[in-house]
């Protein structure tokens, strides 16, 4: 199933998407024999190549417009209808079936996207490919949150804000239409839904005259309200209009699931409330001067992350056997 992963201009895409890929090697590797990653060669690449780059405390450098603009990645999750199937079957690892979403990220300030925002027109496959999604992942970039209103960043965030908003209400059209032209040519179809989440990216820039300003701690809550709570708080601010399109229920028959918020960190050797000289390094953790160390970055959230989708996975109808799609992956690692 279609799934995109939006984000602006140097919001931490690439970043998150390398320690995406950090997190899912831990993870999956470990007693999570039932959740597998894939991508696509060029893609898988990248993302080792960023996540190596980190370890070295670097940040990726910014995506060049010739380079890749759309990475993509598979979860995979066993889908636990194994005991239903016949004996010969429960045999043969390969038809271990999985439930699968296909991330994609896209530059929402990229040219394919304004230009559909402007003309409404849905020509570039690009964008086909993103109307499709029925998971829809909203990157917010913590450092543009600021309470100082006349500055270019938050000008930058209201535009993505409008951008994301529009493209939100493009995704329900999209799925009416879809709905519609099913039911007309005799299909009864569920209806639609399209399940939305949101990553404070580059949490750890938040600013406490920001945090101060709204009432809030340093340090994400636990529970699930409590987050949502604490996200929302700071999304009313400086995202209301895509907030409010994600919280607003049905429109035209096409429901938004319930949001989940999580957070996307880095720790950098910058000092807090400094602001910084230069490209930030990266701080590691069990590193020696002979190598080794890992980034110090927001694991749990990001395990959180590959778990939330777990259960929106297997609801969607969509499966792939193990031994088909996974393989590269599999080549990957025991290289
Ligand atoms: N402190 C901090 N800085 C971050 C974090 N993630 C990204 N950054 C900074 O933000 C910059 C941009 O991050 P990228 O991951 O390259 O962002 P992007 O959205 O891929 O950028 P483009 O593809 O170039 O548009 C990095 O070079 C870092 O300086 C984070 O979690 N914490
Ligand atoms: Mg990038």
């Amino acid at each position: 199933m279609p799934c995109a992963l939006l984000g602006d201009r140097a919001s931490g895409k690439t970043t998150f998407l390398g320690l995406l890929y950090s997190a899912q090697v831990k993870y999956g590797t470990g007693v999570q024999d039932d959740f597998r990653f894939h991508a696509p060669i060029a893609s898988l690449n990248v993302m080792s190549a960023v996540y190596e780059g980190m370890k070295d405390g670097r940040f990726p450098s910014a995506t060049l417009k010739e380079e890749i603009t759309e990475i993509s990645f598979i979860f995979g999750y066993l889908r636990r209808i194994v005991g239903k199937l016949p004996y010969y079957i429960r045999q043969q690892n390969w038809a271990r079936p999985f439930s699968t979403l296909r991330f994609s990220a896209y530059d929402v300030s990229g040219e394919d996207i304004e230009e559909f925002i402007e003309t409404g027109i849905a020509s570039r496959p690009l964008i086909q490919q993103l109307l499709k999604s029925v998971v829809v992942v909203v990157l917010v970039d913590c450092s543009k949150m600021t309470t100082d209103i006349d500055t270019p960043v938050y000008k930058k965030m209201l535009r993505y804000d409008s951008t994301v908003a529009k493209l939100l209400v493009a995704f329900q059209t999209y799925k009416k239409q879809e709905y519609e032209r099913l039911k007309d040519s005799g299909v009864h179809p569920e209806p639609p839904i399209i399940y939305p989440a949101f990553v404070l990216a580059k949490f750890d820039t938040l600013r406490d005259d920001v945090l101060a300003r709204l009432g809030l701690h340093r340090g994400f809550p636990e529970g699930k309200r409590e987050r949502r709570e604490y996200a929302e708080a700071l999304l009313r601010v400086f995202v209301p209009q895509t907030l409010s399109q994600i919280r607003g229920g049905k429109v035209g028959g096409v429901s938004m699931d319930k949001s989940e918020y999580f957070l996307s960190w880095v720790r950098t050797e910058t000092h807090e409330g400094m602001d910084p000289v230069g490209q930030s390094r990266i701080v590691r953790t069990g590193f020696r001067p002979e190598g080794g160390g890992e980034p110090d970055f927001a694991y749990d959230e990001y395990v959180q992350f590959i778990e939330h989708f777990r259960d929106i996975a297997h609801k969607i109808p969509d499966e792939v056997l193990e031994g088909e799609r996974f393989q590269a992956q599999a080549l990957v690692r025991s290289a």
